[in-house]
C-alpha cells in the first residue's frame, strides 16, 4: 500500500492544551506522524511519496468559505497583537450568544471559529492544516487512479472540525474533504468509517443532510467522554440524510470483541449502501494504553480491524486521525494496513 506523508506536518509543533486543569504540552505532537513513518519504512508497507499541491476548492465545499479563509490569517493576527506562542480561543458562542455575527478581534474570531480549546496554532501550523489536506487529496487520487488501497498520514487530523468550526486537534476535516473530492470525481456513494475512539463530530454535522456520503461512527458514549455533545444512536440523519448517519457509541472499558461487534454491524450496514469507495478515519487511541482514552484494545486486535475492512471488498482511503500513545501508535496504525492487505 502506498502512503503519502508531509515533512511539513513538524512547523504544527509546542503547542499546549488545557487538559486536567492544567495547560501542558498538547498530546497531539509531531512524533505521532514520524513515528508510523519510520514503523512503514522498518516493516515495508509500500513507498511513501510527498503530497502534490492541491487548491481549496473541494474543501470549501464542505467548510464555509470564510472558515478556510481564516485558518492561514490565524497566526499572522495573533501576532500583531504582539504575542507569541500558541494561538488558542477562550470564549464560544454558546447556547444565548450570537454565533451569526461574525466578530474582529483575533480572540474573539478564534472562538467564533471553534468548539473547544483545542485547535491551537503556532507560526506553522497553518502549513501544516494545508499538507495534511494535500495528503488526503493525493491519497485519494492514488485510489481514484485504481489502487486498491492508499494511507494518508495526515497530521494535524480532522474529524472533529466541522462546516464552520475547529477544535480537538482538527482543523480542516481531511476525511471529508477526500469523500466530497471522490464524489466530484466520478464516485455516486461514498461511506465514511470512523474508527477512532472519538466521535467523529465534525465528520456527522458536515454530511448529516446528505445521502451521498453514509457516515459510520465507533467511539466512547458521548455521555461520559469526549466531545460530548454529539454521538449518541439516535443521530440517524435528518431530510435527505435521514438513515445516512450510524453512531455506535461504547462504554468505557470496552474491549476488542465487545467493540468488534460495532464493527461488524457498522461493516454490515456499510456493505449494504454499496459504496463505490470507503474512507476510514483511522484513529488507533482505542488502545488499552491510550493516555487519553478508556477502551481497551490491544496490538494484536489493529491486523483484525484491516482485515475486516479489506473483506468490504472496495476501494478504501486510509485517513489517520488520533491516537496518542505515541511509540504503540505506529505499530498499531500500521497493524491496520498490514491486516488489510492480508498479514
Ligand atoms: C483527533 C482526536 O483524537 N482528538 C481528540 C481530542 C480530545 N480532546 C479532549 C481530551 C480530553 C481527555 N480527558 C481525559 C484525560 C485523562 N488524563
Ligand atoms: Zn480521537
Amino acid at each position: 500500500m502506498k502512503t503519502i506523508f508531509s515533512p511539513r506536518h513538524a512547523g504544527h509543533s509546542g503547542n499546549l492544551e488545557l487538559i486536567d486543569g492544567a495547560i501542558v504540552p498538547a498530546f497531539e505532537m509531531p512524533s505521532r506522524a514520524e513515528f508510523i513513518k519510520a514503523r512503514i519504512e522498518e516493516v515495508g508497507l509500500g513507498p511513501i511519496s510527498e503530497p502534490t499541491e492541491h487548491d481549496l476548492t473541494t474543501a470549501k465545499k464542505v467548510h464555509k468559505p470564510a472558515f478556510i479563509d481564516f485558518l492561514p490569517q490565524v497566526y499572522p493576527e495573533w501576532e500583531k497583537t504582539g504575542r507569541t506562542g500558541t494561538a488558542m480561543p477562550f470564549t464560544w458562542p454558546t447556547r444565548g450568544l450570537r454565533g451569526d455575527v461574525e466578530p474582529k478581534t483575533i480572540d474573539a474570531r478564534l472562538g467564533f471559529y471553534s468548539f473547544d480549546g483545542g485547535a491551537t496554532f503556532v507560526k506553522g501550523t497553518w502549513n501544516a492544516i494545508k499538507s495534511s489536506h494535500d495528503t488526503a487529496l493525493s491519497a485519494a487520487a492514488l485510489v481514484q487512479a485504481g489502487e486498491r488501497a492508499a494511507f494518508a498520514l495526515c497530521r494535524p487530523p480532522g474529524h472533529h472540525a466541522g462546516s464552520n468550526f475547529m477544535g480537538g486537534y482538527c482543523f480542516i476535516n481531511n476525511a471529508a474533504v477526500a469523500a466530497q473530492w471522490f464524489l466530484d470525481n466520478g464516485a455516486k456513494r461514498v461511506a465514511i468509517l470512523d474508527v477512532d475512539y472519538h466521535h467523529g463530530n465534525g465528520t456527522q454535522e458536515i454530511f448529516y443532510a446528505r445521502a451521498d456520503v453514509k457516515v459510520i461512527n465507533l467511539h466512547a458514549d458521548p455521555l461520559v467522554e469526549y466531545p460530548f455533545f454529539l454521538g449518541h444512536a439516535d443521530e440517524t440523519g435528518q431530510g435527505a440524510g435521514e438513515g445516512f448517519n450510524h453512531n455506535f457509541p461504547m462504554p468505557f472499558g470496552t474491549n476488542y470483541a465487545e467493540w468488534a461487534e460495532s464493527l461488524e454491524e457498522g461493516c454490515r450496514r456499510l456493505a449494504a449502501y454499496a459504496p463505490d469507495v470507503v474512507v476510514v478515519s483511522l484513529g488507533v487511541d482505542t488502545f488499552e494504553k491510550d493516555p487519553i482514552s478508556k477502551f481497551r484494545l490491544t496490538t494484536d486486535d489493529y491486523p483484525r480491524i484491516g482485515r475486516r475492512i479489506a473483506a468490504l471488498g472496495l476501494p478504501t482511503l486510509f485517513v489517520m486521525e488520533g491516537g496518542y500513545a505515541v511509540a504503540e501508535i505506529a505499530v498499531n496504525a500500521v497493524g491496520v494496513l498490514q491486516g488489510f492487505e492480508g498479514s
